[in-house]
Parts: C-alpha cells; sequence; structure tokens
C-alpha cells in the first residue's frame, strides 16, 4: 500500500534527521500501524542496520496514565540503537529524548507463540538492569495509539547493563532512575504487568503473530517501570535495580 510506505519514509526521516513531524491525519487501523512500522524498519534494514530483538510499550500503570494509552504494544530493535554501557548519546541525535527503566531479556532459545512463563523463563540466557531513551518523531510528544505504533513505539536507543542469571528473582526488584545523581522516579520490577516475566511472554505472542518471532540472541526490552523522564544535555543518567546492578549514559551536545 503506497499510503503505508510514504508514512513509513515520513517517520524514517523524522528520526534521520532529528526533527519532529506532525501527527498522522491517515485514520490507520492497529495493522496497518504496525504494517508502516515494519515499513520505516524495513528502510533502516535496507540501510544496514540488523534486527536485535524488540520492545514492549505500556507494561505498567506509570507509563500508561503518563501517555494516556492503556494497550500494550511493541516496538522493533536494531543494532544502531545500541549505547554502550557508561558511553554517550549526542543530544542533536534526538527530538525530544526521555529515558524510562527498565529490566531486559537475553535469548538463549527461540521462543514463539502463547508461552507459559515458565517456557519463557527457560528460553531466558541472562537478565539485565537496562534504560531505554524513547524519542516520539511527532511534535510535542504528543501521539494516538496509531500514532505511535507506527513510529515503531517511540523506541530509539537502549542501554543494557551486566547481564546476571536468568535465576535472578525479578518479581520485586526496587529501581531507581537518577538523573545527575539525584533520584527522580523510585519504582518496582513488579510494576511491569506484575513480573516483567509476563512482559516476554506477550513479546513471545506479538512477535510471532507478527511473523517475526523471537530468536536465539534476541534482546527483549520489558518496558518502563515508572513514567519517563526528559533529559536535556550534560546529564548523567542512572539506574540502580537492586540485585542487578547499575546502568548508565551520560548526555553530550
Ligand atoms: C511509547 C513507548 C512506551 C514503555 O516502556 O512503556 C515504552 C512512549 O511512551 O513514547 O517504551
Ligand atoms: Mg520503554
Amino acid at each position: 500500500m503506497l499510503e503505508v510506505m510514504d508514512i513509513a519514509a515520513r517517520l524514517d526521516d523524522a528520526a534521520r534527521h532529528a526533527e519532529a513531524t506532525a501527527q498522522l491525519d491517515e485514520p490507520l487501523s492497529i495493522a496497518d500501524a504496525y504494517r508502516v512500522q515494519a515499513a520505516s524498519l524495513g528502510r533502516r534494514y535496507q540501510r544496514g542496520e540488523r534486527r536485535i530483538g524488540i520492545k514492549m510499550g505500556f507494561t505498567s500503570r506509570a507509563k500508561m496514565a503518563q501517555m494516556g494509552i492503556d494497550e500494550m504494544i511493541w516496538g522493533r530493535l536494531t543494532d544502531a540503537m545500541l549505547v554502550e554501557d557508561g558511553g554517550a548519546i549526542r543530544f542533536a541525535d534526538y527530538v525530544h529524548p526521555r529515558v524510562e527503566p527498565e529490566i531486559a531479556f537475553l535469548l538463549k532459545a527461540p521462543l514463539a507463540g502463547r508461552v507459559s512463563p515458565a517456557a519463557a523463563l527457560a528460553a531466558v540466557e541472562a537478565v539485565a538492569p537496562a534504560l531505554e531513551i524513547i524519542d516520539s518523531r511527532y511534535l510535542d510528544f504528543r501521539f494516538s495509539l496509531t500514532d505511535v505504533i507506527a513510529d515503531n513505539s517511540s523506541s530509539s536507543s537502549l542501554v543494557v547493563g551486566p547481564w546476571a542469571s536468568p535465576a535472578t528473582d525479578l518479581a520485586n526488584l526496587g529501581m531507581v532512575l537518577s538523573l545527575d545523581g539525584v533520584a527522580r522516579q523510585i519504582g518496582s520490577s513488579a510494576a511491569i504487568l506484575g513480573h516483567p516475566l509476563r512482559s516476554l511472554v506477550a513479546a513471545a505472542r506479538l512477535a510471532a503473530s507478527a511473523g517475526e518471532p523471537l530468536e536465539t540472541g534476541d534482546i527483549v526490552m520489558a518496558g518502563g517501570a515508572t513514567a519517563a523522564e526528559a533529559l536535556a544535555v550534560c546529564q548523567h543518567v542512572r539506574l540502580e535495580v537492586q540485585t542487578l546492578g547499575r546502568v548508565e549514559f551520560r548526555i553530550g551536545d
């Protein structure tokens, strides 16, 4: 569908040039919004980026309340989105970036379709504290459900901390997100669907139903446990997760 390719190009260009674009006025179905997302990722793959996994969105009440959307969404992650733990991003590469405290899973086996939490856990190689940098390509960071899905669910960058044993109990880990050493968001991993593993279960189902099942080596971001925080130049961002440890990055200009 021509319209799908056009919208995908507009959103991909907005991301590449770090320039906000207007909300979509074309009414899209959810299926078409995911088609736009797939098409915009297709442009990235053509430029040489490689798929490394998926991110889940709106898996916590805090995130749903902040953005006024109460349906779970997902987006694709590529190698170009990875920021080294302790590294830096350039503020100018983003439109209006925000950061959120998350948990990441690394898979050691494929995981597709309707799986039990036990089966999901059996496919996990490791878990890690992680920061997601989201950056809506829409003006004023405002969007409808289909807008944000088309925009790869605001996916922009991710920073993954040290990988830990999958035997780590993720049920209720304290999470503190600090900007320049000041705690700004305090939460628990329990905020993520009651248990972050449930987000992995949902990811397995959603990715498979899109014809792109989770594979060995994939990273799955479970979704923000708290509301996101807006970022500014020169900040230092750090997440401390009980038991799992810390992950951090700096923002240059
Ligand atoms: C959409 C992405 C949501 C999460 O972790 O809930 C998300 C947004 O808030 O812009 O990444
Ligand atoms: Mg997120």
